[in-house]
């Protein structure tokens, strides 16, 4: 029976991932570990939950013990805006975090070890249509060094120690139970919450930004059917490119306002438009579809519906 430790289990994909993992292995061989923010109540109910952070290797070496841990998803990232504003915890977390897991991967012989990259590994020199999973990483953003690096290191331990790491270079997440923080595809999501409470939204990218994203089910499925996929099958290993769709922010108005025609949206570019201007408008994500039968099921307006529906029950004042 696997043994499964989730870092970063409180964030926005962590605290989903999380959940569908108890559901499928079973809530007691599932521990989630946040960092400083409370769980809520249903993660700490459902299974063990311990507080550590990925750069205290200590601390996470005691979990795997502890638990018997024999594979790791490391959800804990620090994002790209937050990333801009404060470099030095980028690298401390993405990196030496990283490097943490991997050097408790290889000591204690863990089964699996599953790395989030991102988009972010590009930079503008890459092509930026269509954009191959092998072409020129050359990242303008702390964020993406460090998911360069941790693609390299991912796949650097497995040729040298035999260690499994595997990892997606996510798009842009859009979810509607725990929201993101610190990243600048947060506007994809921040817009649905806004659209619902207020009807309108201002948006800090300008609205021809064309970014690649992902619903939150998806994703989720993403990690697990890559975890799962036999390794015999891989020809890559910690740097999948995976998309669902890519629209700009005036298609994702527009979108919204099919269902709630009184949005509108303005535009007040801050930043994050640098960032965004330099990673991929979409990608080809064939290898994952290849060797691993990556096949997403949402695109813009089956999301756009679902995020809706699911917000506004979320959203409504509570009697
Ligand atoms: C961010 O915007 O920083 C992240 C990402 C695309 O990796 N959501």
């Amino acid at each position: 029976m696997k043994k499964i430790l989730v870092t970063g289990a409180v964030g926005q994909i962590g605290s989903e991932l999380t959940e569908k993992l108890r559901k499928k292995y079973g809530n007691e061989n599932v521990v989630a570990a946040g960092h400083r923010t409370q769980p809520t109540e249903e993660m700490r109910q459902a299974g063990p939950f311990e507080f550590a952070s990925v750069t205290d290797k200590e601390a996470l070496e005691k979990l795997v013990v502890k638990y018997n841990i024999d594979t790791i998803y490391n959800m804990s990232s620090i994002l790209s805006a937050t990333g801009e504003k404060n470099p030095q915890l980028a690298f401390q977390v993405n990196i030496l975090g990283l490097y943490n897991l991997l050097e408790i991967g290889r000591e204690h012989k863990l089964k699996r070890i599953m790395i989030p990259s991102s988009i972010a590994a590009f930079g503008p020199d890459a092509p930026i249509d269509n954009t191959p999973n092998e072409t020129i990483l050359r990242p303008t953003t702390m964020y993406g060094v460090t998911k360069v690096t941790g693609e390299l290191m991912g796949n650097y331990y497995f040729q040298r120690f035999g260690l499994d790491v595997r990892g997606l270079r996510y798009p842009g997440i859009i979810s509607y139970k725990t929201l993101p923080g610190g990243g600048t595809t947060d506007y994809a999501v921040a817009i649905y919450y806004e659209a619902i409470k207020n009807k309108k939204y201002t948006c800090f990218v300008r609205k021809d930004t064309v970014l690649p994203m992902m619903y939150m089910p998806d994703c989720i499925n993403a990690i697990i059917q890559l975890a799962e996929a036999p390794i015999s099958q891989l020809k890559h290993h910690s740097d999948f490119n995976v998309t669902a769709m890519s629209f700009s922010v005036g298609e994702l108005a527009k979108s919204i306002k099919e269902v709630i025609p009184e949005f509108t949206c303005e535009y007040e570019p801050d930043f994050r438009q640098d960032i965004a201007d330099s990673w991929p408008n979409s990608l080809d994500d064939s290898a994952a579809r290849n060797e691993w039968g990556w096949q997403p099921e949402y695109d813009l307006k089956a999301m756009t519906r679902d995020m809706i529906e699911k917000l506004s029950e979320k959203l409504k004042p509570k009697l």
